[in-house]
This record gives C-alpha cells, sequence and structure tokens, in this order.
C-alpha cells in the first residue's frame, strides 16, 4: 500500500504492514500514471526497506474507492486525492475558521460519487457549540462526531478501526491535531490558522499512519476549494439504492431536481424516508450547482 507521495518517490508498506517500509519510484514502463496514497500496488526490486534502496512499483491494482476533485468546476483536470479510503472524515472547525456548509455537501458528493462512506467530524468544539451545523445534514443519515481538543476520541477511535480512512477539510480546521491525538507518534506538524482562501497550508503532502489498533487514518493537505467538474447529478442519485431504482422510470434528460424544472421526476413518487433523503439529496444537487467552488 502507497502511504506517502513525495516528488517522485513513493512511500510504501508491504503486505500492509507498518513495519516493512520500502522507498519507491515508479518504473518507466508505467509513464505518467498517478500513483496515490491509498493505492495497492505491486513492487520490484530491492525490497529489504534499508537505507538508500529504491524499489519500483510496477502495476497500480483497480481501485475499490476514488475520492476525485478538480480545482474548480470548470477545470477539466481531475485529481486523485486518495484512492481505497473505505470512509471519508469531513473535517469541518466549529468557528475559526467558520464552517462552510457547501465545502460538507461538496466533499459529501464526492463521497457518494466515489465509493466512500462520509462522516463528519466536527472540531473546535471549545469555539462554539455543535448542534446548529450537525443539524444541516440530519437526513443524509450522515454519522457525526465531535472531536475538539477537549473532547474524548472514543467515538472517533471506534469508528476508524480496521478501516482506511481519509480526513480532509480546509487549512487549519486541525486534522493534524486529530491525527496527532490518534496516532500520537505521527508527530504531524500543526500550524496557525491562516483564514480560508490565504493560503499558506501547514500539510503539503498525504500521509497514511497507521492507528495504534488496527486501521489506516491519511492525514491530506488543507484544501482550499473543492471542484466536482466532473460529477453530473445521475452520478449522486446512483449513490443510494432506493433513489438510484426508482429514477429508472424517470422521463429522458430529467435532471432529478424536482418540480418546476423536471414535473414528472420519478423520486417524486418515493414516500417515507426515501422520501426525505430525496429532498436532502436534491439539496445537495442544488447546492453544488449553485454555490462557489469552495
Ligand atoms: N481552540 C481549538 N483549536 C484547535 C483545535 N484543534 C486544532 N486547533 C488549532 O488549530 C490550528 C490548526 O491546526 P492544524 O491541525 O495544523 O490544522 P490542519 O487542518 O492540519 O491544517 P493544514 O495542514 O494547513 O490543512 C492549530 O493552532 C491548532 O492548535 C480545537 O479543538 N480547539
Ligand atoms: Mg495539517
Ligand atoms: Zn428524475
Amino acid at each position: 500500500m502507497v502511504v506517502s507521495v513525495d516528488r517522485g518517490r513513493w512511500g510504501c508498506v508491504l503486505g500492509g504492514d507498518p513495519d516493512r517500509p520500502v522507498v519507491t519510484m515508479r518504473a518507466r514502463e508505467l509513464g505518467r500514471t498517478p500513483i496515490v496514497v491509498g493505492d495497492r500496488v505491486d513492487v520490484v526490486g530491492d525490497l529489504s526497506g534499508k537505507p538508500d534502496t529504491l524499489a519500483r512499483i510496477v502495476r497500480v491494482s483497480e481501485r475499490s474507492t476514488v475520492l476525485r476533485r478538480t480545482a474548480d468546476d470548470t477545470d477539466p483536470y481531475e485529481r486523485i486525492v486518495v484512492a481505497n479510503a473505505q470512509q471519508l472524515l469531513i473535517v469541518v472547525a466549529l468557528a475559526d475558521p467558520p464552517p462552510r456548509t457547501g465545502f460538507v455537501e461538496r466533499a459529501l458528493v464526492a463521497a457518494y460519487v466515489g465509493g466512500l462512506r462520509p462522516i463528519l467530524c466536527l472540531t473546535k468544539s471549545d469555539l462554539a457549540s455543535p448542534e446548529e451545523f450537525a443539524a444541516s445534514f440530519a437526513d443524509l443519515d450522515v454519522p457525526v462526531v465531535v472531536a475538539g481538543r477537549d473532547d474524548s476520541l472514543d467515538s472517533v477511535a471506534d469508528m476508524l478501526a480496521g478501516e482506511l480512512t481519509a480526513l480532509i477539510g480546509h487549512s487549519g480546521v486541525g486534522k493534524s491535531t486529530l491525527v496527532n491525538r490518534l496516532v500520537p507518534e505521527a508527530d504531524r506538524a500543526v500550524g496557525v490558522v491562516s483564514g480560508v482562501g490565504k493560503g499558506r497550508h501547514t500539510s503539503t503532502q498525504s500521509v497514511a499512519l497507521h492507528l495504534p489498533t488496527t486501521g489506516w487514518v491519511i492525514d491530506t493537505p488543507g484544501i482550499r476549494s473543492f471542484g466536482l467538474a466532473h460529477i453530473s447529478p445521475e452520478d449522486v442519485v446512483a449513490a443510494f439504492s432506493d433513489l438510484a431504482e426508482a429514477v429508472d422510470d424517470c422521463p429522458r434528460g430529467c435532471t432529478h431536481l424536482g418540480p418546476p424544472a423536471d414535473p414528472e421526476c420519478a423520486l417524486d413518487e418515493l414516500e417515507g424516508k426515501s422520501a426525505r433523503r430525496v429532498g436532502a439529496v436534491r439539496h445537495l444537487l442544488e447546492a453544488i450547482s449553485a454555490n462557489e467552488a469552495w
């Protein structure tokens, strides 16, 4: 598994064992194939892991999940942020920097489309209370954990055990602070809050860290914008099995937003919990088409 990426060198662990690290390069025959943290790869050459040895990645396995984003909504170039993560921990500070629903909506969509289970993780609970912000996402059934520096991390640790979980969030929300509490030997640099859009990210590369029990967390650099140029309403709906089945009955070209745009959308036939989810998913679709990339 690839655990780090830095200027043409990929850190890997053999057999997924954190105690068997090797440094690798990309074999020439792979060309510019993207290789990201979380990728499962085949490596050849010197696998001793001794200093100054360099193995070669010769194959990248098919990915079970892919978290993608573009720089903004018009950017055709998608980057793969993380591969094979089962969960996405969307880290949001309750204050400093102030929380933005737009960012969470976009991260949720990226998770659903990429096959990751989203979890909303709220930090800096010593500065503001979580109830109001958490309630905005209730109908999507997204688990919410509060993980401020004074809160116990027991429930977060339970959710992460045995899984590969990527953390994502704006710069300064406290991702590395959280990772350092979860993985005491991680020693991730922690910075000051520089204000959204002002740049200056403390963490500049993604790194996977093994949890003290089992499982891995991936600390990622803070991101300024979460472009979703590659995503259609169809992709989002497909992530919810009850909704995906219903839209088979939609008229051709339906955008599933409901009346007035789509008066005959089959999602309007759903009832109960599914109907509430339709409302929440439509809200997401409207939000990502309306708000800015961040
Ligand atoms: N008050 C308060 N401050 C916190 C909390 N968690 C983190 N901080 C502070 O927020 C600042 C930024 O924390 P980092 O962990 O570096 O943030 P990050 O998300 O890793 O930032 P990037 O690496 O730039 O993406 C630091 O000064 C932390 O001490 C918290 O729960 N409460
Ligand atoms: Mg950081
Ligand atoms: Zn429809």
